[in-house]
């Protein structure tokens, strides 16, 4: 359980671990629940899979909505999701439950600071990558024992945006780039990033970026993807 002193450092991260994780791809991501697509599940399986195909590397499952499905209703989203990456080869990550995560098979969890503990996941699936939200320097300064463990950290909101209901104030791309200057992981962007701000996200240091509506709004995935992905540069 949680609190027990610190993690055994000798469980994880294992080297084979570490250069397993070393080669992945955490550089788009798409963040999506069925309250995104006003709970169409046809539309959403459909953009989910044209969405891998186009090249995002990272589906993150997330319901954070009062019309959530239950736990039952989400694990059979969630399972279906995982074939949809498997055959696409995209990393399959569930936000926040962990127990979903492991009931669905999903390569990773995504915590927010007020989740379940990064360490406690460690103990209880250390299979899993971890990404973890960070806004602040205080956040990130909080976090630093956890730093070894994570596949990756999500830095934002970098520009303002109405997607999330609790979203801390945007730090900008000046805050965007002292978190990176700080961080030993990769830095995911996340928080109104679209087609036209991501190039000067990556200018500010991003190592990737993670969206919700510049993705399920677009009328071009293809090429929506293309301009959230690093591979842009010319
Ligand atoms: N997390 P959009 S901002 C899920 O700052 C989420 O941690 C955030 O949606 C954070 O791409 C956010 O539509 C919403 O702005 C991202």
């Amino acid at each position: 359980g949680e609190g027990h002193g610190p993690l055994n450092q000798a469980l994880w991260p294992n080297p084979n671990q570490r250069l397993k994780r070393s080669g992945q791809d955490f550089s788009c991501q798409l963040i999506i629940g069925l309250e995104n697509v006003a709970f169409d599940r046809a539309k959403f399986f459909a953009l989910v899979e044209k969405a891998c195909l186009a090249g995002v590397t990272v589906v993150q499952y997330r319901e954070k909505g009062v019309e959530r499905p239950d736990f039952l209703e989400q694990l059979s989203v969630a399972k279906a999701l995982k074939e949809i990456c498997r055959k696409t080869k995209t990393l399959f990550f569930i936000d926040d439950n962990v127990d979903l995560a492991i009931a669905s098979g999903a390569d990773g969890v995504h915590v927010g600071q007020d989740d379940t503990s990064v360490q406690s996941i460690v103990r209880r699936a250390p299979e899993l990558f971890i990404g973890l939200s960070v806004s602040t320097m205080e956040e990130f300064e909080a976090s630093r024992e956890d730093m070894p463990y994570l596949a990756y950290i999500g830095v934002g909101p970098v520009f303002d945006t109405t997607t999330k209901k609790d979203a801390k104030p945007a730090i900008g791309l000046n805050g965007l780039a002292v978190l990176k200057a700080a961080a030993t992981v990769p830095v995911i962007a996340i928080g109104g990033i679209n087609e036209k701000n991501a190039k000067a996200v990556y200018q500010a240091g991003a190592d990737g970026v993670a969206a919700i509506s510049s993705i399920t709004k677009s009328k071009n995935l293809v090429k929506t993807i293309q301009q959230l992905s690093q591979s842009q540069e010319e």
